[in-house]
């Protein structure tokens, strides 16, 4: 345990999750739960940078978290927790958020996708210091490792220029993270418009399978899955709906794109994407077996969340002690 690299990861829950983080994060996840000390962490604080319902927020924080542990994490071997539980995160933001520059902040391209989408005066500040937290959250656990898909690269490296400059500033502190980004991390994208990722906060349902659908809906929005005119399955950027069908596919099999284009020769679409359909409900029913199980067993969960958060707290408290002292604060005690 000692000697193991640390890493660090979190999804929002804003919303239940999807194919997309469930094949190009979750499943990366569970491959590298032994080899590493790992914190997986659902990130409720960050849920709240956009307008998010309180009954919602609860509902979809505890679903989350049975989909980490129905998709494989074991809560035995990793430190499972909720982000708002662990008050450092909160803590050790604010201490970073007057070390980030206003200038940085606005060149992050979520921010900048996000805030595109409201008026001025009603962009929340939190959405816009939302990568400060990001880092709080890495930089507390001094992880080597974050595994996070590509549109993620960007925080990444705001978070190594946070940590680089307090260590220059004070002296060193955090370990510099690196991005732990598998090249097989195939971006899944929207089913209504694949030139964009598939997001559980996505506003058209039939964009995305989320992990907890029923086969009849999974078939429905594979039906519905914008393809193209050409009417044969290829695998070429011309045809960005079928390719990210494929890739689906593909990803679940373990069976190569030119093997998948090859079986479909001189079938139409519908066949395809019923086959697609098929191959998810197949991937996903044991998973569902395991999240109905879970959310009827909340005491079941509250176990795993409270004392994941008493182990990442003793973790995150060693951190922001250091920190506190570092910039000048009068210890307690
Ligand atoms: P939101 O829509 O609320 O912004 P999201 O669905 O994009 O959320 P996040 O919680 O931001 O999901 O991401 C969790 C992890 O899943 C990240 O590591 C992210 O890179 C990965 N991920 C999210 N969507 C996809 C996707 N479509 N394909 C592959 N990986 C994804
Ligand atoms: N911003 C990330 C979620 C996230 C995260 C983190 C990922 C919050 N804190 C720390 C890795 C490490 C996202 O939207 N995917």
């Amino acid at each position: 345990m000692e000697n193991k690299k640390v890493i660090f990861s979190g999804m929002q829950p804003s919303g239940s999750l999807t194919l997309g983080n469930y094949l190009g994060a979750l499943k990366n996840w569970v491959k590298l739960q032994s080899e590493y000390d790992c914190y997986y962490c659902v990130v409720d604080m960050h849920a709240i940078t956009v307008p998010k319902e309180p009954k919602d927020l609860r509902k979809n924080t505890l679903e989350v978290l049975a989909n980490y542990i129905a998709a494989g994490i074991d809560p035995e071997q990793v430190t499972l927790f909720i982000q708002s539980h662990v008050s450092a995160h909160a803590e050790l933001s604010w201490v970073l958020n007057c070390f980030s520059y206003f200038g940085e902040l606005g060149r992050m391209t979520q921010f900048k996708d996000k805030s595109k989408k409201l008026d001025n005066n009603s962009i929340p500040a939190g959405l816009f210091t939302y990568p400060v937290l990001m880092a709080a959250d890495i930089l507390l656990y001094q992880a080597d490792l974050v595994p996070v898909g590509e549109d993620q690269r960007q925080h990444l490296e705001i978070t190594r220029d946070i940590a680089q400059r307090f260590n220059n500033r004070f002296s060193e502190t955090f370990k510099v993270p690196d991005p732990f980004i598998s090249k097989d991390g195939a971006k899944i994208m929207s089913l209504q418009d694949p030139t964009s990722k598939m997001s559980k906060s996505d506003s058209n349902e039939n964009a995305y399978i989320i992990l907890m659908d029923d086969a009849d809906t999974i078939r429905r929005k594979l039906k519905r899955a914008v393809t193209d005119s050409e009417g044969v399955v290829r695998y070429n950027d011309n045809q960005p709906g079928v390719k990210n069908l494929i890739n689906i596919y593909s990803k679940i099999t373990d069976k190569t794109t030119d093997e998948i284009a090859a079986l479909y020769e001189g079938k139409g679409y519908a066949q395809f994407k019923d086959d697609v359909a098929e191959v998810i409900i197949g991937e996903l029913k044991p998973i569902q077996e395991k999240i109905d199980y879970l959310l009827k067993n909340k005491d079941y969960l509250e176990k795993i969340y409270v004392h994941g958060a008493e182990k990442a707290e003793a973790a995150a408290r060693k951190t922001l002690r250091k920190v506190y002292k570092k910039v000048g604060f009068i210890p307690r005690y």
